[in-house]
């Protein structure tokens, strides 16, 4: 279907048309990307809970068993359910969010019911396909969820205090809160203006950094027991088994931020994370530092997303995979102008 619009850059400046697209809908399917994190979910519930005010009826497309459990509080504490499949018979409207292929929509059994129905595509991956009939892509936003902000307010929608703490967390999570180089005025501004509305800050920090289960803690130590650096200082990664996942009583579904321990390490410039999260298919997390993009690296091996969080799935053993990825990451990282300290920290 014939893009209308992309528009790109401004994360305060919301298309008309998104907005008329909207509002001229009666039913709308929201989706989010398979393994949906908080950034995907807030951005979902929000809107779900947003648009009955304005006589529109969404349905969330959010299938049984793909929320993992650090997140579930979320889909508990906005009470979002997942629609029957009867339910978007009537659809004349898809909402795609934080979703940058539409292969990666997380849909299931829906895909057949919902061909044809034209795309809003709100996201901010820089790797976006812009497979939607209206696209708002804007890589320099640090969140869907800041960018739902902003089509809620154009939209003249009550921002609840449920709406505001979702999409709170939404951008916490993306920003790790707002610590990542994606933390700048325009998020900060958003994130302020949903305290004032009532977002509940300490919770989602408790639930977000202070909630681990036994399996995800010892699963972390295994992260952290299997860290390795480079000779250089510069490239750190760790890997996961299949194995190991199962004896930690964890599923693929809790591998998300851990790339952060080899991350973690003072003079990283790349980090990695290869998991197995499924026997024979292996995810890897690419983290870039100082502004180190890691999305031509994620690249070579058919992943993208943003410059500094990239992802790539790849068939083959954690040894064949680690063996293939492990040499082009030196390389990488070898060729990195770039010191790997920094000096004078503020
Ligand atoms: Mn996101």
């Amino acid at each position: 279907m014939k893009t209308e619009t992309t528009t790109m850059n401004d994360p305060a400046v919301v298309p008309a048309e998104i907005c008329v697209a909207l509002r001229d809908a009666h039913s709308i399917a929201l989706m989010g990307h398979v393994t949906p994190d908080a950034d995907a979910l807030a951005s979902m519930g929000a809107l779900w809970l947003a648009l009955p005010e304005l006589g529109i009826y969404p349905h969330l497309v959010l299938p049984e068993g793909t929320v993992s459990r650090q997140l579930q509080y979320l889909v508990r504490y906005a009470g979002l359910r997942h629609c029957a499949c009867e339910d978007l018979q009537d659809c004349d409207l898809i909402v795609a969010l934080d979703t940058a292929k539409e292969k990666r929509l997380n849909d299931n059994d829906h895909l057949g019911i919902l061909t044809n129905i034209p795309i809003i595509n709100i996201d901010h991956h820089t790797t976006n396909t812009e497979f939607g009939r209206w696209n708002w892509i804007v890589p320099q936003a640090s969140s869907t969820s800041e960018l739902v902000y902003g089509v809620l307010r154009e939209l003249g929608c009550q921002i609840t205090p449920t709406i505001a703490t979702l999409l709170y967390a939404g951008i916490h999570t993306d920003t790790q809160g707002f610590s990542l180089s994606n933390t700048d005025p325009h998020s900060l501004r958003v994130g302020h203006e949903l305290a004032l509305a009532g977002a509940q800050i300490p919770e989602v920090c408790e639930r977000m950094h202070r909630s681990r289960s036994r399996g995800e803690f010892e699963l972390l130590s295994v992260v952290y027991r299997n860290t390795r650096v480079s000779d250089d200082g510069r490239l750190s990664w760790s890997t996961v088994t299949h194995e190991e996942i199962q004896l930690t009583g964890c599923q693929a579904s809790d591998i998300d931020d851990q790339v952060e321990v080899p991350r973690s390490i003072e003079g990283i410039l790349v980090a990695i994370l290869f998991s197995e999260g499924e026997p024979g298919k292996i995810r890897m997390n690419f983290r870039g530092e100082r502004g180190v993009s890691v999305l031509d690296l994620a690249g070579q091996f058919g992943g993208g997303g943003h410059h500094a969080s990239a992802g790539a799935r790849q068939r083959g053993t954690m040894e064949e995979i680690t063996n293939r990825v492990l040499p082009a990451a030196l390389e990488f990282v070898a060729g990195l102008e770039m010191e790997a300290k920094i000096d004078d920290c503020p």
